[in-house]
């Protein structure tokens, strides 16, 4: 453990920059380290050939003809069923870089896979996935073809993982509201996808554009604000796959649907997905089960909803108002 003086991922650290220079790390490990630390993305070649991307596109030909013809198409966990997508998020090299980058088990817990460019809005990682102890989250988008200025590259804001951590809250918006779906939604796609643009305008943010070739990937740190370019020649794939790590030892939440400061802790169900067992929430060491209000009105709301046909619809609706008092 290189990281000592605090519950941060090293890289996010206050002393960092000391502790790196007494760490015994190699000299391009160090390079490779302080690059993250300072701009909260790194480049690197994953070693997968041709032969295995071509295959892992291959295989993915038909889910992505199933998908209907509409804007930012993709396909979550795939890994469920591909063992290709499966082997991109558990791959070695991949997993040594995040052990080195955060100083702890990396735990990569769901996938994407895109047939063309998202167009996705500027956005953090960390309003969707965050961590207690915060920051221990990243994701690695893989090029699974070469990427151009034209088919939908992603974007990143270089250095931008260095503001604060924007909650709900910040935005003016009450996360545990969000247990809606149509309020999420548009607290997700109207208020926070806004608050960011002006922060990016306030600021000057300078936008890079990320145009690397097959076989090649980018780590961004939890808050590192990314989204998805317009895709300029109409129809072009854009084949790439993003995995997104938790690190152990933490608990893992949403802030977009939870309000600490209520007692609102939103969790999602995790599987390892190089392990294929289930992630367990801990705190300094010990694995808690959190009890929080909206989770139990989640389980009690799905719970009736699985047998609400046995009784009044009028009854069901009163039962459901109580528990999400
Ligand atoms: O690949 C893209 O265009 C965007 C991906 C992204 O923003 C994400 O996975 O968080």
């Amino acid at each position: 453990m290189l990281q000592e003086a605090t519950n941060l991922p090293w890289i996010e650290s206050p002393f960092f920059e000391k502790e790196l220079r007494e760490s015994d790390l190699s000299t391009a490990d160090k390079a490779f380290v302080k690059g993250f630390a300072d701009n909260g993305y790194a480049i690197f070649d994953t070693g997968f050939d041709d032969v295995f991307i071509d295959a892992l596109n291959r295989s993915m030909i038909d889910p992505f003809n199933k998908l209907e013809k509409e804007e930012g198409r993709r396909i979550q966990d795939a890994w469920q069923f591909n063992e290709y997508v499966q082997q991109v998020a558990a791959s070695d090299v991949v997993l040594q870089k995040l052990r080195l980058l955060y100083q702890r088990e990396p735990i990569p817990f769901q996938t994407l896979n895109f047939p063309e460019g998202s167009q996705q809005k500027t956005h953090s990682d960390m309003v969707h996935f965050n961590s207690i102890p915060q920051r221990f989250m990243c994701g690695v988008w893989v090029a699974l073809e070469d990427i151009t200025p034209d088919n939908g590259p992603l974007h990143y804001y270089p250095g931008s993982h260095k503001l604060p951590f924007y909650d709900m809250i910040d935005v003016g918006v009450k996360g545990s509201d969000n247990i809606e779906t149509k309020k999420a939604i548009m607290s997700y796609a109207v208020d926070y996808v806004n608050f960011i643009q002006k922060i990016i305008e306030a600021l000057g943010l300078q936008k890079q554009i990320l145009t690397i070739k097959k076989g090649q990937a980018m780590i961004w740190a939890a808050n590192l604000l990314h989204g998805g370019e317009k895709i300029n020649t109409p129809g072009a794939t854009r084949l790439t796959q993003v995995s997104h790590y938790y690190f152990e030892d933490c608990i893992y939440y949403i802030p977009r649907l939870s309000d600490i400061a209520i007692n609102r802790l939103y969790l999602n169900d995790l599987t390892n997905i190089r392990t294929g067992e289930k992630v367990v929430n801990k705190y300094f060491g010990k694995t808690i089960k959190p009890y929080t209000k909206l989770q139990f009105q989640l389980t009690t709301v799905k719970m009736l909803s699985k047998i609400s046909h046995l009784f009044p619809k009028e009854l069901v609706n009163t039962i459901k108002s109580i528990v999400k008092r």
